[in-house]
């Protein structure tokens, strides 16, 4: 199943982080983010800082939708999302889930900006 058809689940204290090889492959499934240690991170361009933060709102939504929530990092026209998971100081398939549905959002906004 694609990962914007999945929904978070909730993550126990001592689960079992996603192995380096389930990392590996669902990065292949969002190319433009980058892989640090513990996380995962993308930055976003936007014309402005009102553009900026409408995609701010869209990512929030999808956060409290998923009761999982990235770090942003607003500077006027760009934003910072990073996403790990608090409770196993790691990856899980929730920051992949939440990662994929962001990037279906910055997508939509790009193509409503088109039409
Ligand atoms: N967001 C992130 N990024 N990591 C978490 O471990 C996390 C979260 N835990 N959002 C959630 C909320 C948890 O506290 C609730 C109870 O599900």
């Amino acid at each position: 199943m694609k990962l914007t058809e999945q929904k978070s689940k909730p993550i126990l204290k001592g689960a079992r982080p996603l192995s380096q090889a389930e990392v590996n492959a669902l990065m292949r499934e969002i190319p433009q983010w980058s892989l640090s240690e513990r996380s995962i991170g993308r930055e976003f361009r936007f014309t402005d800082f009102r553009e900026a933060m409408e995609f701010v709102n869209q990512v929030a939504a999808i956060a409290n939708d998923e009761d999982h929530h990235p770090e942003l990092f607003i500077s006027y026209n760009k934003v910072r999302a990073t996403l790990s998971t608090h409770k196993i100081q790691g990856l899980s398939m929730n920051d992949f889930i939440v990662a994929a549905k962001i990037d279906d959002s910055a997508n939509r906004q790009q193509r409503g900006k088109a039409a």
